[in-house]
């Protein structure tokens, strides 16, 4: 087991970790469709070492490394939190010698409150952008790791994990959507640093497809409805995968994906999982998710991964 993720309340997080002695990102937000906790579990075919280094707890294989980062939130101005998450999340990657960071998933408490004048999302995108910077590292382009931002209950830590590897990855950008490192400044005075999927080689090729939502170009596309939003979503997604066909001679369709689904309002379930059960055309893989969005425009967005046809 590289490592876990553990939805639902928090009150047994703390205990989960301590048993399994790998690291364990308790994500606090809500599955739908299920009782209880709900853990994502990462396994792995090779034997693993782990540790934990300040805010960070990771696993490794040899192959890649999962890593949990925990920076408390005291619900001021999130930019310091933000940079000293991806700073340790950075020099761990570099230390540990699996340099490439393929995927982030972000969970901030209040991501849609203002503090300061500023939306805590667009506070996140400050220090997250400093780190970058402060690391070295680009803030555009093939190296941008895949990403999802999203909400987490009040009184969460500041909850990421992420994905990193020994082999490098590709960013995969697409065609219907700005690059969000080149969003405008309409968004917030810093652009959110992620690519909308990475292309990994772990001995047969895995994509990461980031989280991805109802902007077309940088707009928000059908406010206040959630079946259009859905549709606007998946169509973004196949032309994602398209454009993964075209470029890297990798083929999958929407079907193939393993998803999570993250919805602003519990009630919508029913008409997300309609639209993204027929855009696939057969039942999917889906872990549906209550969380608010990084805009608060937007009531859902997908992520999911692509494995190797078998
Ligand atoms: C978007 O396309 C929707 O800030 O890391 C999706 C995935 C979104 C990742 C991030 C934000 C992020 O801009 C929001």
């Amino acid at each position: 087991m590289l490592g876990v993720v553990q939805y639902g309340s928090g009150e047994s997080h703390a205990g989960l970790g301590r048993v399994l002695a790998v690291p364990v990102a308790a994500v606090r937000a809500a599955t739908l469709g299920s009782t209880g906790d709900v853990c994502e579990a990462w396994q792995s075919p090779r034997p693993v070492h782990g540790g934990r280094d300040g805010p960070v707890h990771w696993c490794a294989d040899g192959v890649l490394a999962f890593l949990a980062v925990n920076i408390p939130d005291n619900g001021q101005h999130l930019e310091d939190a933000a940079r000293s998450a991806y700073c340790a999340l950075f020099s761990e990657i570099d230390a540990l010698g699996y340099p490439h960071l393929l995927r982030v998933w972000n969970h901030i408490a209040g991501i849609n409150d203002a503090s300061s004048g500023l939306e805590r999302y667009r506070q996140f995108n400050i220090g997250r952008q400093q780190a970058f910077m402060g690391s070295g590292r680009h803030v555009a382009g093939a190296s941008v790791p895949a990403a999802s931002a999203l909400g987490a209950d009040d009184g969460s830590p500041l909850t990421l994990y992420a994905l990193a590897s020994r082999q490098q990855p590709m960013a995969v950008e697409n065609p219907r959507q700005m690059s969000a490192y080149h969003y405008p400044g309409d968004y917030g005075p810093c652009p959110p640093i992620f690519s909308r999927a990475n292309l990994v080689d772990l001995g047969s090729p895995v994509l990461f497809v980031s989280g991805t939502a109802s902007i077309l170009g940088h707009q928000n596309m059908h406010v206040g409805n959630c079946r259009e939003q859905t549709r606007e979503t998946l169509r973004n997604i196949n032309a994602l995968l398209e454009e993964v066909r075209i470029r890297h001679g990798v083929h999958w369709c929407t079907g193939d994906l393993r998803f999570k689904a993250y919805l602003r309002h519990a009630e919508d379930l029913p008409v997300v999982q309609e639209e993204m059960e027929r855009a696939a055309g057969r039942p999917i893989s889906c872990l549906f998710i209550q969380a608010d969005v990084c805009r608060s425009e937007l009531l859902v967005e997908i992520e999911g991964i692509a494995l190797p046809a078998d």
